[in-house]
């Protein structure tokens, strides 16, 4: 049977759902753009970086601006969404999560972050739970983003194990494709048809534990 020594979370999507303040600071910005960012849309920003998410979001818009600008735009849009990550509290941790990673504890299996985010390490320290990731790799450390899988492998690095003894857990189409690229195993969290290229898709980790995990990827 596949031994499994680490376990890699996407943060948001996954761990916590912070996918809704991203929207409310993109669709003000769109706003003050003079135009409308609908949430259907805002799938397509999902486990992509900061900027890549700006861009995207002006060519909904038709907007076309240059890079000081969209520099400036991009600060802009993070200050509204630290005001809502600041009221965050540790009852938003995704149903299901904080027991399956205490049973990871348990079982001595390694946990790491794997996320496109540069607000990770405040978003974990406000939910209560940075103490249990042995290692954080975030937007702030890695040169390229999500579907490069540079995230993933520097975070099974640092602990010290193997991609083919680790399983990510994703809910971004673009972390999947990561995930794989780098030779890991990985559930999707989240639509399966979206998630196709996971090696299974779950919708939540409401009741999940490690020993029902590998007999569905097995
Ligand atoms: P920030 P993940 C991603 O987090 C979000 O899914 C994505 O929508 C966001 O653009 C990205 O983080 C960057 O976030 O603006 O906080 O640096 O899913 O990779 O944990
Ligand atoms: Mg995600």
């Amino acid at each position: 049977m596949l031994e499994i020594k680490a376990c890699i979370f996407d943060l948001d999507g996954v761990v916590v759902d912070t996918a809704k303040y991203h929207y409310l600071a993109w669709k003000r910005l769109a706003s003050e753009l003079g135009f409308e960012f609908h949430e259907k849309d805002n799938e397509r920003l999902k486990g992509i970086s900061r900027l890549d998410s700006l861009n995207i979001l002006l060519e909904i818009g038709g907007v076309t601006l240059n890079e000081k600008e969209k520099e400036f735009l991009a600060v802009r849009k993070n200050q509204w969404y630290l005001e809502y990550i600041a009221k965050m509290t540790p009852d938003e941790i995704l149903p299901g999560v904080r027991a399956f990673i205490d049973e990871l504890k348990v079982n001595r299996v390694k946990i790491g972050l794997g996320s496109a985010s540069k607000n990770a390490v405040l978003i974990l320290n406000q939910l209560g739970i940075i103490h249990l990731f042995e290692t954080i790799v975030d937007g702030t450390k890695v040169s390229n983003a999500k579907p490069d899988p540079e995230i993933f492998l520097l975070a099974a690095r640092d602990l010290n194990v193997a991609p083919s003894q680790s399983i990510v857990f994703e809910d971004a189409e673009a972390g999947v494709e990561a995930a794989i690229r780098g030779g890991f195993k990985c559930v999707g969290i989240g639509n399966p048809a979206v998630l196709f290229k996971a090696n299974i898709v779950v919708p939540n980790f409401i009741g999940m534990t490690m020993s029902k995990f590998l007999s569905l990827i097995n």
